[in-house]
């Protein structure tokens, strides 16, 4: 294994290489690549549990994307309205269009109540009811009693700022737990031996060092791939670099063509505007001044899962409803919404929208777009214990030793084929902290290393790419040709060609910066391989698919086929200089953890 890692390693073109740069050694029990909402809580519960604990991180904790959270985190605390996990759960598996694998789904929403009191004790400050309690806030696709008991209020909210405290208070614990911090360093690759993840190589933004991270357990926390589109609601810095290093080491991805798109986005500038606004009873129009999601979704209107919401959306704005000169977006309308719930309940809303549309939401409706959102319905395939799986020669399940994964790099898989809001929020604190439990209970302290090759993880970087292909141009290529949500076979066989052709357009990069300290150019450019990794493997999955689940939606096949596609893909890029890609399937887990608690919920049709 060794050697065909070292082999997979040489025979790609090295367009980067080592050199003669100084490596910095260093060992730990355990190392987290990530500081958002995931990366964190795994960190500190094993700082906590007594280990030895790096967490590296290319961005300073706090501007994880987890910060851009704002609806909030879902948990049947019953705070406003009668409420069991069992109903979560419920949603969760009909939201993932029976994707979602049922034994993760079941511990996520059975652990969800005590985790966010969990939260509560560690400081976060959540919005309150007039009693004091957790404030809870309706979105989308949340119900009581199995969909008979009308919308459930199960999203606990600290304003629309969510992520914000959330991922400070989290910090804060990490602090108090002594983990040790790399910020700003940025993960290239992971190494591997015999078939097990030993640790990663690193490269320190500020003075362009290379570090060799050793470690028992890794765990991976590396966030989304939303720019891989041209239109999103994600920052610059979510490039799928965990997936990429999962892909270069021969381990499959799973389920990325589930691709979210929100709702609203703002027209233009793609920044969110949050499911909690529609929550707090906003609505959407259309240029008949129609509250059109009431033909599409009877009962549950505009707080009807994403996936409709926004294929709803599109429908209007392809028949000729949509508003504006070009009559390509929609309005969302906020203005009816009493102030003081505008000014209590959605004050960062109203910040944005003035600034990046120029509306006043107490006198206009915002125009906005579906947008794409969210990719962690694929992503990592790990077990609900946050372990990493592949697929062995006969197709079942084999864990890969020593590596981990959490948040939205991971598909546990919670979403299936399609998240339901503040869903995540919830994803990434219990199953951050159940790699911590899990390797807790599977490691001790301070074990030794085992001996690696010199030269091990280190053929991944030349910072003297001189090909004339600008990094820029690329991306922007990518970008446009990813973005449409409406997909036929033909313009996905049309897209995955012209992917290709991108992707080996990279063959010929070029950096034109040397420098070593905060070369930006450089990073860009590792980022964009990431990126290019994640979008051929996005496509080629999608075009496989020939039905309609979830976030997967097929003009040419609009049904869901269970018969055929009840199945997670896997994709495998061996070697990352070719853009081909080879799909494998494995089967959805259909059971709960016991029976007893809850039993599994079979298939029926989703409609809202
Ligand atoms: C605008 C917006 C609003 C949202 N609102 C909600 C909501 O209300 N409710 C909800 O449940 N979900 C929401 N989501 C989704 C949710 O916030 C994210 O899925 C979740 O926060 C992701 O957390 P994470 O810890 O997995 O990754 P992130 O928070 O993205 O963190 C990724 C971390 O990985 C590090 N990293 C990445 N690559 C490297 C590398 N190569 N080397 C070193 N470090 C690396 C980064 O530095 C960062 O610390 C929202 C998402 C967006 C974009
Ligand atoms: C890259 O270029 C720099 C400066 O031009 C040089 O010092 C360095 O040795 C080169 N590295 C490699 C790996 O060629
Ligand atoms: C679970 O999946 C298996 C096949 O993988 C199938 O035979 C069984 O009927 C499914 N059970 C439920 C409850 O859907
Ligand atoms: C039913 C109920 O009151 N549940 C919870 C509401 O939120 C508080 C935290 O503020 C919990 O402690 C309650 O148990």
């Amino acid at each position: 294994m060794i050697l065909l890692y070292l082999k997979f390693l040489t025979r790609r073109k090295p367009w980067l290489s080592t050199g003669n740069y100084s490596l910095i050694e260093h060992e730990y029990d355990a190392i987290v690549i990530g500081a958002g909402g995931a990366g964190l809580r795994a960190a500190f519960g094993l700082a906590e549990a007594g280990f030895n604990t790096a967490c590296i991180t290319k961005l300073f904790p706090t501007r994880s994307h987890t910060v851009a959270a704002q609806g909030g985190i879902n948990a049947a605390l019953g705070n406003m309205t009668e409420d069991d996990w069992r109903w979560h759960m419920y949603d969760t598996v009909k939201g993932s269009d029976w994707l979602g694998d049922q034994d993760a789904i079941h511990y996520m929403c059975r652990e969800a109540p005590q985790t966010i009191i969990e939260l509560e004790h560690f400081g976060v400050p959540f919005s309150r009811t007039r009693e004091g309690k957790i404030y809870q806030r309706a979105l989308g696709g949340q119900s009581l009693k199995y969909g008979e008991g009308g919308q459930a209020y199960r999203c606990a909210a600290a304003a629309d700022r969510t992520g914000h405290a959330l991922l400070h208070t989290l910090y804060g614990q990490s602090l108090r737990h002594n983990t040790n911090f790399f910020i700003e360093y940025f993960a290239l690759d992971l190494i591997m031996q015999d078939g097990n993840c030993v640790g990663v190589i690193a490269l320190s933004m500020e003075d362009g060092t290379l570090h060799r991270f050793r470690a028992h357990k890794t765990v991976l926390a590396t966030g989304g791939y939303g720019r891989a589109y041209f239109s999103c609601t994600s920052a610059h810095t979510c490039s799928g670099d965990g997936n990429a290093m999962v892909a270069r080491a021969g381990l499959p991805l799973q389920d990325l063509e589930f691709v979210q798109f929100h709702p609203t986005g703002i027209y233009g500038a793609g920044c969110l505007i949050s499911e909690g606004c529609r929550g707090e009873g906003g609505y959407l129009l259309n240029n008949e001044g129609e509250r059109f999601m009431e033909r599409y979704a009877p009962t549950a209107k505009d707080l009807a899962s994403r996936d409709v919401v926004s294929r709803s959306m599109t429908i209007e704005i392809r028949e000729g409803r949509g508003v504006g000169s070009e009559k390509d977006h929609i309005y969302l309308q906020l203005s009816h919404l009493p102030p003081e719930v505008i000014q209590e309940r959605l004050p960062g809303i109203s910040e944005t929208a003035a600034i990046f549309s120029g509306v006043d939401v107490s006198k206009e409706p915002i125009p906005v777009l579906p947008t794409v959102h969210y990719n962690s319905s694929g992503g990592i395939p790990t077990k609900f214990t946050g372990e990493v799986v592949t697929v062995d020669e006969n197709g079942q399940d084999k864990v890969v030793p020593g590596l981990y994964a959490a948040g939205e790099a991971a598909c546990v898989s919670v979403h299936g084929a399609n998240r339901l809001g503040a869903n995540s929020l919830l994803d990434i604190v219990v199953f951050g902290r159940a790699c911590a439990y899990h390797i807790k209970d599977n490691l001790k302290p301070g074990e030794p290393h085992k001996v690696i090759p010199e030269d091990a993880g280190l053929k991944s970087i030349d910072r003297n790419a001189s090909g004339s292909e600008s990094p820029s141009n690329i991306r922007l290529d990518m970008q446009r040709l990813c973005n449409p949500m409406l997909r036929i076979q033909e313009s996905l066989r049309e897209g995955v060609q012209k992917m290709r052709e991108i992707y080996n357009r990279f063959a010929n990069v070029g950096i034109q910066d040397r420098s070593m300290i905060w070369n930006s150019n450089l990073i860009e450019t590792l980022e964009l391989r990431n990126l290019l990794q994640c979008a051929i493997q996005t496509l080629v999955s999608a075009a496989a698919r020939t039905e309609s689940r979830g976030a997967h939606t097929r003009e040419d096949y609009p049904e869901r086929d269970d018969h055929a596609w009840m199945k997670h893909t896997l994709s495998f890029q061996e070697d990352v200089s070719s853009p081909e890609i080879m799909l494998k399937y494995r089967d959805v887990i259909n059971t709960t953890l016991d029976e007893q608690e809850c039993k599994p919920i079979p298939p029926v049709k989703r409609i809202y």
